[in-house]
């Protein structure tokens, strides 16, 4: 069926009572696929397809993502609503198999691929930090649908396959970052640790808190997170670290000039300050004093798993050439680098900031 087609009968499954007039679609995801609804009304909605390869469960994605949104919602917190179908689901199945939610669009809003400014920076602190606060009382059922989504031996466990089946070619290609990857795990398993040992509680995490996936208003002010699909359990440090990794990059994450890449210190320290401001009272000097290595562990992850799915020949994320997920890996693992030259930096920073006895 041709894709406008397709998309109009699946919008006119849902409860609204507005007409279909067309879509756009949105670029920025790497899994699912997401497109803007216009209808003659001229209300927007926001529908997206869900990746069943990647999200095995994918029902459970939209359980965890439901109940976070109603738990927020019953607080009178700002955030993205839910629409159910006509059947009184809050997902559809199509002929495909493939699965379908729809939520509204919430009107002047927008979203950044890039920081542009610190007061950004800082508003995406801010609203970080508000989604870990707002959410730590919601008595966690959510399903793990991605499990050990940001665990390095995981990772690292899919890495050593893919190098296993990989092709001479690919190898060789990647041969720089393989050598990268294997030098530093031991350094990155510091968060892992921690985690282990219970130095670091569990709570409801975002999981994928890149500047695209929070929202503004006109004024750049933070409306809220949107892409609840990877909500589950996790640590603050997952969500400071892998915010970090995109607002901090000076360029974007599939640059394929290395040169081009440095770790934003201003924006550092601003995001850092928004962060700090909501969630410091939260937690716990313990919880703190591992947020600096965090935001190396968090790069360092997503660099793991691009250079692992370019050894898979991209199975996992879409890409646009053959050396897009090796330009992604060589891209975050070359933000490491810059991450740890700033490290004595980063520490000392996030003491003056937090600097609770
Ligand atoms: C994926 O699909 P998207 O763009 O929201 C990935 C995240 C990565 C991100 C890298 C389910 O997110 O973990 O951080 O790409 N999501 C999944 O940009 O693997
Ligand atoms: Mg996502």
């Amino acid at each position: 069926m041709e894709l406008e087609k397709k998309i109009a009968t699946i919008f006119q499954q849902f409860q609204t009572e507005h007409t279909f007039k067309g879509f756009k679609t949105f670029n920025s995801g790497h899994i699912n696929d997401t497109f803007l609804i216009l209808t003659q009304e001229k209300v927007s909605y926001v529908l997206q397809r869900i990746n069943t390869t990647v999200f095995k469960k994918a029902t459970d994605v939209i359980h965890n993502k439901i109940k976070i949104t109603q738990h927020l919602s019953k607080k009178g917190i700002q955030t993205i609503h839910f629409i159910p179908t006509k059947e009184s689901n809050y997902s559809l199945i199509d002929d495909d198999n493939h699965l379908w939610n729809l939520s509204e669009f919430i009107e002047n809003s927008q979203t950044y691929l890039k920081v542009e400014s610190n007061d950004i920076a800082y508003q995406a602190g801010l609203i970080t930090a508000e989604f870990l606060v707002q959410t730590s009382d919601y008595e966690n059922d959510l399903v793990e649908t991605l499990p050990n989504f940001h665990s390095i031996p995981f990772r690292f466990q899919e890495f050593q396959e893919a190098l296993v089946s990989a092709s001479k070619t690919r190898k060789q290609q990647a041969q720089k970052w393989i050598d990268f990857a294997l030098a530093n795990k031991k350094e990155m398993m510091v968060l892992e640790h921690a985690i282990n040992q219970k130095e670091i509680p569990l709570r409801v995490t975002h999981n994928d808190t890149k500047i695209s996936n929070i929202l503004f208003d006109t004024n750049n002010k933070a409306i809220c997170m949107i892409d609840l699909d990877t909500v589950m359990k996790g640590c603050i440090h997952f969500d400071y670290g892998d915010a970090l990794r995109t607002i901090c990059n000076t360029a974007n994450e599939d640059e394929p000039n290395v040169y081009n890449i440095n770790f934003n210190l201003d924006y550092f320290k601003n995001y850092t300050e928004g962060f700090l401001k909501n969630l410091a009272d939260n937690i716990s000097k313990q919880e703190a004093s591992y947020l600096p290595i965090s935001i190396q562990v968090m790069t360092f992850i997503m660099a793991l798993r691009f250079l692992t799915d370019y050894l898979n020949n991209d199975v996992y994320y879409k890409t646009k050439h053959p050396e897009h997920n090796l330009d992604r890996a060589s891209n975050q693992f070359t933000l490491v680098e810059k991450i740890k030259e700033q490290k004595p930096f980063i520490e000392n920073f996030i003491k003056t900031i937090y600097n609770k006895p």
